[in-house]
């Protein structure tokens, strides 16, 4: 079997973007592949977080994995703060990474932009550890959002050029993207964000995420209820595509472009399909929830798995590196 890596941020709540970008995804990647997923709490301290927060963060994030079905039976689940293995091929990427590939980096510059008081060395080199993330487990493919094609593609940038100086161990990695690989926040503007409060939580109240939809922006050009809408340019309509089957995608479409329906109508009808799809998931969080220590089993066998790999990897780089090996005396 080929294998997978991915990993989400324990930046905050999970919302409906990561959900359909990334996370249901792949979960049906299980079907076919060696997966291997992520808490990766070291990327989530380039940013200014609350210290005392940063443990809950993490669990309620594997939490909400395992109840979306990243059940250990499917795949591994670990933190990556608990394989260091990570960080220290991270190093030796650095050390074939030009500076000015990491500037160029859309993410970098957005975030060194909503985080002025605080760009770090972590923040640019960002891309160095999700490329060690990847290759520490020789992982072909990489089920992510829009917004982190062009890490992978220094992902696969930084296994060349190790490959070509030292020895040919790394995979090029490949995008593996999903149905709706791009949701905007309830603005229409950004990129849904669990940092900037525009997004959906997976595990809002049914109230709340209702108020969100009701006020989200649509077609903008739609200004009277009897306008005719036009859905490519509607973030609901973008959402509905990742949640609503063809048959009413197409009927959406029909009635918003004539106005037989309005919007308060279509974000009705997106409300019923996301409570539909995410309800199970919220009983399943509940039920996890009065079993903490299940998820310490599941955490500490997967990250012993996966240091197994990590560590067999960096011995082949060490080789290759010509560093001196005490083990040989
Ligand atoms: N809006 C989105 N639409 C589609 N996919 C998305 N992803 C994130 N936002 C969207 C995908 O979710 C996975 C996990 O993301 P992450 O936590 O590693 O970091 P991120 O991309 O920076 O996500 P956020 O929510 O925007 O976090 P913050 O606010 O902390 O930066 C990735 O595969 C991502 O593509």
């Amino acid at each position: 079997m080929k294998r997978i890596f991915s990993g989400i941020q324990p930046t905050g709540e999970i919302h409906i973007g990561n959900y359909v970008g990334a996370i249901r995804e792949w979960v049906r990647l299980t079907e076919d592949y060696d997966c291997i997923y992520c808490v990766v709490d070291f990327h989530a301290l380039t940013v200014e977080y609350p210290v005392d927060e940063m443990a809950k963060r993490t669990l309620d994030t594997a939490i909400v994995l395992i109840a979306c079905g990243l059940t250990p039976e499917k795949c591994k689940l670990f933190i990556q703060s608990a394989v260091p293995e990570h960080t220290e091929l991270a190093w030796i990427f650095n050390c074939v990474t030009p500076v000015g590939d990491l500037e160029r980096m859309t993410q970098f510059k957005e975030k060194a932009r909503q985080h002025r008081g605080n760009v770090n060395m972590g923040l640019m080199d960002y891309p160095v550890l999700q490329a060690a993330d990847i290759l520490i487990y020789k992982a072909e493919f990489v089920p992510v959002g829009e917004d982190q094609i062009q890490h992978i593609e220094l992902s696969r940038e930084i296994a060349r050029k190790f490959n070509g100086r030292f020895k040919p161990l790394f995979p090029e990695p490949q995008v593996i993207l999903s149905r709706a690989p791009r949701i905007l926040g309830l603005d229409g503007k950004s990129k849904m964000s669990k940092s900037l409060n525009n997004y959906i939580g997976l595990l809002e109240e049914e109230r709340t995420i209702w108020e969100k939809l009701r006020t989200a922006v649509t077609d903008t050009n739609r200004v009277r209820r009897y306008d005719p809408g036009n859905p490519h340019l509607c973030n609901v309509f973008t959402i509905h595509t990742a949640f609503s089957e063809k048959g009413l995608l197409e009927e959406i479409e029909r009635d918003c472009r004539s106005a037989r329906i309005g919007c308060i109508d279509c974000k009705r009808m997106l409300f019923e399909r996301i409570i539909e799809e995410i309800a199970p998931i919220r009983e399943r969080v509940e039920e996890i929830k009065k079993n903490v220590d299940y998820v310490f089993e599941v955490l500490n066998t997967s990250a012993l798995k996966c240091r197994e790999i990590a560590k067999r990897t960096i011995d082949e780089v060490r080789e290759a590196l010509g560093l001196l090996s005490l083990k040989k005396g």
